[in-house]
């Protein structure tokens, strides 16, 4: 008796999914490179599951029911191509491989070419939720060939996070679609975080609010139009005491944030692709300048910044941080969507974007009450990936934006820094300004290099001799 599916690297996520998997009903067979791991996982977390362990990968493959379907849950990087070229001999044309870990997009482009010489077939899937979705049921992005997807299209539904809408995972395009999604789920994830770590900033410096009062704020937020599983996460975390001293676990966590690339990618695709996501963009600052702890600490007591006392309304400016925060989300939501878009059309993916809306509405990180609303404004224009060109979303806006400048001033006046708020500020503006001073900027290239312009009232292309050379 074969085993259906096949499991490779069994840290928390590859655990998780392997259990989720034979708790569906699924017989699997796991690896590991490390067997101690393996060993560990099944003598520990196995219990009535049809999970087999094996200790070396002829023997794994050779557990498998033909065509083989082979989910690599390992580091992301030079790990995948090492098993990969690890599981080759042992496979044969129709075996699929299916990459759940955050890779990126363009090594599993270049993967499921190299692999479709040696007709095995190839999957980039992302996996979002963290540990929790991956036992539970997370959300999932396919992508690569149709015929791939579905070899494992049941399986894949039935482990799934469900919603009312249906199970959270859809085949989402061609080639590395899958993966390219994921990624903007990730930078848009960036973003989302550091909007709320904003206005925390704001509730404790300048309202002078405990951490237990925001967690209670956060709670409220929580039950209405913010409902989301970052906002739900965040007020556990403002009450969480530390064990060792009493205090708020989170008041004693260096504010150093960590990174692993994914919003990172984010950025410079969309650099690459000419699509703007500043808001994107600066939530990947905010954590690069997080990590200059030391240089802060120095700067801080040398560079002046102006501070400000104000006497403020404690409930009046709650209510507009809430705001500003569906503003800040809003607006992320619309540059990573508007990213997606382009690439879908660039790299021939053909990626629904009211589907990837759809799937990411249970099991993942950046599951949100507003996905509903966004995905109406979708399906009512899906020939415009741009939210703001919607009537629906300048409504939704309309009340949003003075709030979000009234924190951003506040920001200004009280010396806190509100990088995502602001740029997602300035993006709104930008691109609600006819008139740019791009003019400018054209007259200066042309200037220092001849590299003309056009303009507003006649066509073609200009060049002026700006100061004569001698
Ligand atoms: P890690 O990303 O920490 O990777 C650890 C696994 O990779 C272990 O099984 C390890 O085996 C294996 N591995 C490494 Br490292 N180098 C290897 C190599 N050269 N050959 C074979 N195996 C190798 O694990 P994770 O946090 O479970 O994440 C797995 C994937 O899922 C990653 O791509 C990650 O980005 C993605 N992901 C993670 C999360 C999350 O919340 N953690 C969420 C969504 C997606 P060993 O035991 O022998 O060292």
């Amino acid at each position: 008796m074969k085993n259906y599916v096949g499991l490779i690297g069994l840290a928390v996520m590859g655990q998780n999914l392997a259990l989720n998997i034979a708790r569906k009903g699924y017989s699997i067979s796991v690896y590991n490179r490390t067997p101690d791991r393996t060993k560990e996982f099944v003598e520990k977390r196995v219990k009535e599951e049809k999970i087999y362990p094996y200790y070396d990968l002829k023997s794994f493959v050779e557990s498998l029911e033909k065509p083989r379907k082979i989910i690599l849950m390992v580091k992301a990087g030079q790990p995948v191509d090492d098993m990969i070229n690890e599981l080759l001999p042992y496979l044969e044309p129709g075996d699929l491989i299916i990459d759940g870990g955050n890779s990126y997009f363009k090594d599993t482009s270049r993967r499921i070419r190299e692999l479709k010489e040696k007709e095995i077939l190839y999957l980039g899937m992302g996996v979002s939720g963290g540990e929790y979705g991956a036992l539970h049921g997370p959300s999932l992005m396919p992508g690569g060939t149709k015929e791939a997807y579905k070899l494992v299209e049941e399986m894949l539904l039935k482990i799934a996070a469900k919603t009312e809408d249906g199970p959270c995972c859809t085949y989402v395009g061609d080639d590395s679609a899958g993966h390219f999604v994921k990624m903007v789920h990730n930078g848009i994830e960036y973003a989302i975080m550091q909007l709320i770590a904003e206005v925390y900033d704001v509730m404790r410096k300048v309202l002078n609010m405990t951490s237990e009062e925001i967690g209670d704020v956060f709670q409220t937020w929580n039950n209405g139009e913010l409902n989301s599983f970052l906002m739900e996460i965040s007020y556990k975390i403002m009450r969480r005491k530390d064990e060792e001293t009493g205090k708020p676990l989170v008041e004693v966590i260096l504010d150093k944030a960590e990174q692993k690339g994914t919003g990172k990618w984010t950025s410079q695709t969309a650099l690459d692709l000419g699509i703007p996501t500043p808001t994107l963009n600066m939530a990947v600052e905010a954590r690069i300048i997080s990590h200059f702890k030391d240089l802060r600490v120095n700067l801080s007591k040398t560079l002046p910044v102006p501070k400000e006392n104000l006497s403020l309304n404690r409930e009046e400016l709650i209510r507009d941080l809430e705001k500003a925060l569906l503003f800040g989300v809003f607006i992320s939501f619309s540059q990573g969507l508007w990213l997606i878009d382009e690439a879908s059309k660039t790299f021939n993916y053909n990626i629904d974007l009211s589907e990837v809306l759809r799937i990411w509405k249970g099991g993942c990180i950046i599951r949100a009450k507003l996905l509903n609303f966004l995905r109406e404004i979708i399906k009512e224009n899906p020939q415009n990936a741009n939210l703001l060109a919607s009537e629906k979303a300048v409504n939704f806006l309309k009340d949003k934006i003075e709030s979000a400048k009234r924190i951003s001033n506040l920001g200004k006046l009280t010396g806190i820094p509100l990088l995502c708020l602001n740029s997602a500020l300035d993006y709104y503006f930008a691109l609600a300004t006819e008139n740019l001073p791009a003019n400018l900027i054209q007259a200066q290239r042309d200037f220092f290099g001849a590299h003309t312009y056009e303009r507003i009232d006649k066509e073609g292309i200009f060049h002026t001799e700006w100061e004569k050379l001698e």
